[in-house]
């Protein structure tokens, strides 16, 4: 079996982590403290480690740079579900900046070594090297910076299958956040073995209020999860340095695509695109992408806000990124037979 260890990852990955757990709990009899209401029902073992009188504790770790959002979890009712040492934390947000999330040194002293060993932790714990879920958003500076960081650990260390799930910023969402959703697409072609993207947008306009969002997208994931038989890539040793990612979506909100194609049968996904080692599927996400990239460069051909995103960056990072995005929508464009537009 290979067990799943899920990183929530800045305000939106764990406000998200939060509704899933508490949803794997309702669905498997557990109580919010982890505690079986129903011993003759066990909850997925890839997702909760037993431990002694049918408690199960989740294979979790709560990451942000800013303590506020793990502090709301640790005193909310689901606050004894997660062991202590599962949080993880430093003492300022990375103030809507991938540079800082990424790279802020006095942001790494404090979480990079907690990071490291609860991760190593985690996977000591497992009977084969687990596969990762990381959850976050790609518009603030922890939930692209810090994963983005994190991918990268997870990368050069374990060399299995990386699952994110990714919430793309809605248009009104902080200026600089195109910047932080491209930076953040470039580590995710580079490292995850398969992204599933939320496009904010679109859910705010059908839902309006953000806690029905994170139920859709928890319902989503506990879906994909509540099997050990996922559906995402097995890790393939070959392709080591150049692993498999596809991006599926939250098409199936939109229009026909919602009834044909649910998001955990990839036998009924409409077109599939490869692309050296990256799959495309077809995806709606991928429209919320492009204008992610237009406002990215729009932004970057005027440095516009460049000067204080960039302060724990190289801005070549910024142009190599742009790159391999167009990149990305341009094969897509070409598979799709569709042209992409930002309305
Ligand atoms: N769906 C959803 N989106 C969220 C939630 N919280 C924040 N967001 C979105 O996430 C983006 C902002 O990122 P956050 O996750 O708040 O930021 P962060 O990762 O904590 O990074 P910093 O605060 O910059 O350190 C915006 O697009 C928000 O609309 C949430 O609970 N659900
Ligand atoms: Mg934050």
């Amino acid at each position: 079996m290979h067990e799943t260890v899920t990183i929530s990852i800045g305000e939106c990955g764990n406000n998200i982590g939060s509704q899933f757990w508490r949803d794997c709990c309702t669905q498997s009899d557990l109580s919010v403290s982890g505690h079986s209401l129903h011993p003759q029902v066990s909850p997925p073992s890839h997702l909760f480690e037993e431990q002694v009188s049918s408690r199960f504790v989740p294979r979790a770790i709560l990451l942000d740079s800013d303590p506020g959002t793990l502090a709301n979890i640790r005193n909310s009712d689901l606050g004894f579900l997660f062991p202590p040492s599962a949080y993880i934390s430093g003492t300022y947000g990375a103030g809507n900046s991938f540079g800082n999330g990424c790279n802020d040194p006095d942001l790494l002293e404090l979480i990079q070594e907690p990071l490291n060993d609860q991760i190593r932790i985690q996977a000591e714990k497992c009977d084969q090297t687990p596969n990762f879920n990381l959850f976050h958003s790609l518009g603030g500076g922890t939930g692209s910076g810090t994963t983005a960081f994190t991918l990268s650990h997870l990368k050069e260390e374990y060399k299995t299958s990386i699952f994110n799930c990714s919430v793309l910023p809605e248009p009104d969402a902080s200026v600089v956040s195109p910047y932080n959703c491209i930076l953040g697409l470039n580590y995710l072609i580079e490292s995850s073995s398969a992204v599933l993207c939320f496009d904010n947008g679109y859910l705010m306009a059908k839902m309006k209020v953000i806690g029905e969002i994170n139920q859709y997208i928890s319902s989503q994931l506990v879906d994909m999860f509540k099997s050990e038989k996922q559906w995402i890539p097995k890790y393939d040793e070959d392709a080591a340095y150049d692993q498999r990612h596809f991006y599926h979506s939250e098409a199936m909100w939109k229009g026909e695509i919602v009834t044909s194609c649910p998001v955990s049968d990839t036998d009924k996904v409409i077109q599939e695109i490869e692309f050296e080692n990256t799959k495309l599927y077809n995806s709606g996400a991928i429209q919320s992408i492009k204008q992610q990239l237009d406002r990215f460069d729009l932004m970057f051909k005027r440095k516009a806000f460049v000067y204080g995103h960039s302060k724990c960056m190289d801005e070549f990072e910024y142009v190599e990124a742009s790159e391999r995005a167009h990149e990305l929508l341009e094969i897509y464009e070409n598979g799709e037979d569709c042209t992409l537009t930002t309305d």
